[in-house]
């Protein structure tokens, strides 16, 4: 694993660092988005005074912190696989490149000793998975890492309520960030409630900090709805999905296809529109990240 000296001096240093994945670069979201977002989220970091750590697999070798070059090549490769925390040896001793997904990306971000971590949406419990068994390895990822995500809830593609089951029965703690409802990515309530609420990074670091001192083993999951006024219509939302639900169905995709097949299927759907929600989502995490990751550097209150 290769950490970039700027983050290994930070974390040294207790300076802030936020993490970023690279699935949703490239299989998350439609070039040239995929990268104009990537950098997005960097500058606002840098901007916000905390230092971003991109974190991909190239040619082999994790990297916490790709240089701009690694990072336009994740996303304009032809041959980027997607990778979660199974695939990581396979594709060390294979020599590949490839984007990894919340539970690979928090994996090597924990090992490089970064706290906060700032994502669109979490994977979790596809829909029928009683029967099928796919739920999302992000979940098991994050019941045994230390870590603090930052999301927009769980993807509405997935099964929300059955989702939120498992984060309790794998002890992961879940806060709504000033909302009362767990927030469904493309919309800002899902229809479940949170078990917990903060309203301000401070709290956030708070709950971070009392988990640390507790010496517990899982992720604090922070749930950051999207802008009401910038949600999907719940209407169209709700037609889409099923549509891109139908489609997976009848086209037969399963296991780690299902996600990019669904977000990219939602994405033409709504001519856009969605790719729109979920940029929000996703710079609008990363902004709340930056945030939770100064708090957590300045002395508790
Ligand atoms: N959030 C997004 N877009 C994405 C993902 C999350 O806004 O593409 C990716 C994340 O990398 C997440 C993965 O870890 O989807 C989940 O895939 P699966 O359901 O196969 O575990
Ligand atoms: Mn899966």
């Amino acid at each position: 694993m290769l950490v970039s000296e700027e983050i290994r001096a930070a974390v040294a240093a207790g300076r802030p660092v936020v993490a970023l994945e690279t699935t949703i670069v490239t299989h998350g979201l439609p070039r040239p988005r995929n990268l104009e977002v990537a950098r997005a989220a960097e500058d606002l970091l840098r901007r916000a005074g905390v230092v971003p750590a991109t974190i991909g697999v190239v040619a082999g070798e994790p990297v916490v912190g790709l240089t701009g070059e690694q990072l336009t090549h994740l996303a304009s490769g032809e041959r980027v696989e997607k990778l979660s925390v199974r695939d990581l040896p396979v594709a060390v001793a294979r020599g590949v490149d490839g984007g990894t997904t919340v539970a690979a990306t928090a994996w090597l971000a924990h090992r490089a000793g970064i706290r906060v971590f700032a994502t669109g949406g979490l994977g979790g419990v596809h829909r029928g998975a009683s029967t099928t068994f796919d739920e999302s390895a992000d979940l098991v990822a994050l019941a045994g890492l230390p870590i603090t995500v930052v999301s927009a809830g769980v993807k509405s593609i997935l099964d929300v309520p059955a989702t939120l089951e498992r984060l309790e029965t794998l002890n992961v703690t879940v806060l709504g960030y000033r909302t009362d409802a767990f927030p469904g990515f493309y919309v800002t309530d899902a229809g479940v409630p949170v078990p917990a609420r903060v309203d301000a990074p401070a709290q956030a670091a708070a709950v971070i900090r009392a988990r640390d001192a507790l010496g517990l083993s899982g992720a604090v999951l922070l749930a950051n709805p999207v802008a009401a006024a910038a949600q999907l219509d719940a209407a169209e939302h709700r037609a889409v999905l099923d549509a891109a639900l139908a489609a997976a169905d009848a086209g037969g995709v399963t296991g780690h296809d299902t996600t990019p097949f669904l977000l990219d299927h939602v994405h033409r759907a709504t001519e856009g529109r969605s790719l729109e929600v979920n940029t929000a989502v996703y710079l609008g995490n990363t902004a709340l990240a930056a945030d939770v990751a100064a708090a957590l550097g300045a002395p508790a209150a």
